[in-house]
């Protein structure tokens, strides 16, 4: 039996990835301090693993910036604006012009997209393919990771990412299939030099396996890896974040030497995978959760493997479920934890010491270890903590579970925010100015009172108010100088949920986050945002936009309870964001936001359990607005995803007013309401945030006349892609003030 994993997180026990990216894009080290930080992560990743007892160590999970980015680079598929470079050039570069959006003149060009990882909140820069892929191999920084292992003395394992995978997850105008046997002449250099410096086990990944493959794709999968000659090299087919049972008979068809099936995510059946796989292959059981932060209950798991584990004999590895990229890097680091809830926790680390302790169990049939260990777990599942009985009985007998009235009616009850035709607004976030997170930052550590942070965020809100008005928005914001992260900041104001000090994930890049612990049921402690928000609104004649997160997107971007239910979990934070709307009400705040950015993200990989997800998705957000009246008018903002395949539940959730990113895509979501209208008003983001350019008039003006091709101007807003807390004041005011210019002029034209 052997213990391995497909992954460790990259950022580095105390972010020094971030750290480094960062300081080398400002060009304040060196190329070769930055490379030596990632070598050093590397030493430290595999050292804290080996420790902890893994024996197999994956190598080629590290990545600068993106594991999808690296697999490009080990093809040479590099999008023309990029341009090829000759060999001898800089690769590391190149690496980060792809992410970042940098011709190699150093002028600026289009980003690759980036896109969520399956239903993670992990961002994977997106290949573009064309139909000549002109392929050159180069694995030169993976071989030279094999080697580091080696040096250091680990046995390892390299990671790649499958073809069919990789194919699945690139952009094509077309058949991508048809590219397959260009791509495959390609892995197969790549198999080659892997086995020219003798590789031994290959993970390849392809977790396109738990979606549900058409007959085009399973006949590709067959078709690939039958014609990819291996030499020496022994393939373990991963997949993860979804069962492979609908999928066995194909696998099984495949020449491989092992397969790793995720336990975790849902229900699988481990006996008959085994029963239908060869009898010589690997087994690899990923029964630790590699998503989530749980301490696993270890004894449970005992009971459930044991007699597998004496029929399967040397044939079972165990590995946790995904790679541990998804889950922070040590619980050890959280010393203001409360104990009882950090007992109840294991991160990436303690994930591999949990496969340690299972392994001793099965080898020796002693129990004691486990038990002791998974006590805190049993705890976990019948503390006081957990259960919340009044809420319970609250949500049981809810009644009012949606807005009363239509939106026709509610659209004429509007009326009374008197707004011109077109109305300007923004998503939310104003600037995070250095002056604000050294205030937040100063607040945090004692150095300033509660009446000190109040009045200078006040400094800050007034300041805000008045640029707006003086740029001539017609819907203001308060521009949340009080908040760090959208989910984050709300998680402090809820009982059930905690935070940690150090719980960082990689979200792209050198971006992270540090997703909130919902450890039991679900209540707010205080009003959340209404003093910032009457603070804001006593300052204008104009409307002041309330800012939440909707239930969805708290949920998707925590560490959920695994002892109940997700729908029931978003419920409980659906009642939370109504209390929060409707002190918002009392307030005197007339337009409310709520914010459902990750809906498309929560969506389970297989397609068949995408309409029951929706359903409860869209119930908890129409929950959360239930209780504002006709007169006040409720917002809510979506991106970072395609939402074409999902309109239908869009238009269910019935916001009055949608804003949607689409600037990036030249508003091609448009193209969907030719189809099928968007009932509702909305407003399709006119410029890219993303990027430090500023939009000239006539730019955003066309873009707003490709909208009213479609949407007719009194259902029509006008705001950018998303919230402006990433950019400067400078090219904020340049663009916004274009942005109201494009806006009045166009009126202007619609009133002749
Ligand atoms: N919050 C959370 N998840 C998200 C986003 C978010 N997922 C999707 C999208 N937005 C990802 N984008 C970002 C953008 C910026 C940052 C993180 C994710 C970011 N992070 C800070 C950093 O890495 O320096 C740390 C945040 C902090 O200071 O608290 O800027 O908005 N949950
Ligand atoms: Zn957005």
């Amino acid at each position: 039996m052997k213990l391995h994993t497909l992954g460790f997180p990259r950022i580095g026990t105390r972010r020094e990835l971030k750290f480094a990216l960062e300081q080398y894009w400002q060009g304040r080290i060196s190329k070769q301090e930055f490379l030596q930080t990632g070598a050093d992560i590397r030493r430290q990743n595999w050292a804290i693993q080996q420790q902890a007892g893994i024996e197999l160590l994956p190598v080629g999970d590290f990545a600068n910036y993106d594991h999808v980015l690296n697999t490009s680079l080990y093809l040479g598929i590099i999008p023309q604006r990029f341009a090829r470079d000759s060999d001898s050039s800089d690769k590391l570069d190149l690496e980060f012009r792809i992410a970042r959006g940098r011709a190699p003149t150093g002028c600026a060009c289009a980003a690759s997209d980036m896109t969520k990882w399956f239903n993670t909140n992990y961002h994977y820069i997106v290949p573009e393919l064309s139909q000549q892929l002109d392929i050159r191999v180069d694995i030169q920084p993976l071989l030279e990771q094999i080697e580091e292992a080696k040096n250091l003395g680990h046995e390892s394992k390299p990671v790649l990412l499958g073809p069919l995978s990789y194919l699945y997850l690139s952009a094509f105008e077309g058949d991508k299939l048809q590219l397959l046997p260009q791509l495959l002449a390609g892995y197969q250099q790549i198999f080659d030099k892997l086995n020219s410096a003798r590789a031994g086990w290959l993970q390849i990944d392809e977790p396109i396996l738990g979606l549900e493959l058409d007959a085009d794709w399973q006949k590709a999968f067959r078709q690939a890896y039958g014609e990819l000659r291996q030499g020496s090299l022994k393939l373990l087919l991963t997949s993860y974040f979804a069962s492979i049972d609908h999928h066995l008979d194909l696998i099984a068809s495949l020449p491989l030497h092992g397969v790793h099936i995720d336990c975790v995510a849902e229900p699988t059946d481990i006996q008959l995978t085994i029963d239908m796989l060869p009898r010589h292959w690997v087994v690899s059981l990923g029964v630790i959760d590699g998503r989530n932060i749980w301490k696993s209950d270890l004894s449970a798991l005992y009971q459930k493997l044991e007699p597998l584990y004496a029929q399967l004999n040397g044939r079972t590895w165990l590995a946790p479920s995904c790679s541990l990229l998804h889950c922070p890097v040590d619980l050890e680091q959280e010393d203001k934890l409360d104990p009882q809830i950090k007992s109840w926790l294991a991160f990436a680390s303690q994930k591999c010491q949990e496969l340690s302790l299972l392994k001793q169990a099965l080898l020796t049939g002693d129990t004691a270890a486990i038990e002791q260990y998974s006590a805190p777990v049993k705890a976990r599942l019948v503390s006081a903590q957990a259960v919340n009985t009044a809420l319970r009985e609250r949500i049981g007998s809810l009644t009012q579970v949606q807005r009363a009235e239509p939106y026709a009616v509610r659209k004429q009850k509007q009326q009374s925010l008197a707004l011109p035709q077109l109305p300007t607004t923004t998503i939310g976030s104003f600037p995070q100015t250095a002056e604000i997170r050294r205030l937040r930052a100063a607040y945090k550590r004692k150095e300033l009172s509660s009446e000190e942070y109040i009045q200078a965020m006040q400094q800050q809100i007034e300041d805000c108010i008045a640029r707006q008005e003086e740029i001539g928005l017609d819907v203001l914001v308060h521009g949340e100088p009080e908040r760090n992260d959208m989910v984050e900041y709300f998680a402090d104001f809820l009982d059930g949920v905690t935070s940690t000090r150090y719980g960082w994930v990689q979200s792209y890049g050198s971006r992270c986050v540090k997703p909130p612990v919902i450890y039991g049921d679900i209540t707010r402690k205080q009003a959340m945002t209404t003093d910032w928000l009457s603070y804001a609104q006593s300052l204008t004649d104009k409307p002041v936009k309330g800012m939440l997160t909707g239930p969805v997107t708290i949920l998707c971007w925590s560490f959920v309870r695994d002892d109940l239910s997700r729908e029931q979990v978003a419920r409980q934070i659906a009642l939370a964001v109504s209390d929060e709307t409707e002190d918002l009400i009392n307030a005197g705040i007339k337009i409310i936001q709520i914010d459902e950015p990750a809906i498309r993200e929560g969506m389970p990989v297989k397609h068949s359990q995408w309409q029951q997800y929706l359903d409860w998705a869209v119930a908890c957000f129409r929950l959360a607005c239930a209780r504002a009246p006709a007169d006040v008018q409720i917002h809510s903002h979506m991106c970072y995803s395609e939402f074409n395949d999902i309109l239908d539940a869009i238009i269910a959730l019935d916001a009055d007013v949608l804003t949607v990113e689409t600037s990036r895509s030249n508003m091609v979501l448009l193209d969907a309401f030719k189809h099928k209208a968007y009932p509702n008003d909305i407003g399709p983001g006119v410029y890219d945030i993303h990027s430090p350019n500023v939009p000239d008039t006539g730019w955003i003006t066309d873009l707003l006349k490709k909208a009213l091709e479609v949407v007719p101007a009194e259902r029509l807003w006008v705001n950018p892609d998303c919230g402006l807390k990433t950019r400067g004041w400078q090219e904020t005011r340049a663009a916004l003030t274009n942005m109201v210019t494009a806006a009045q002029q166009l009126r202007a034209e619609l009133a002749k």
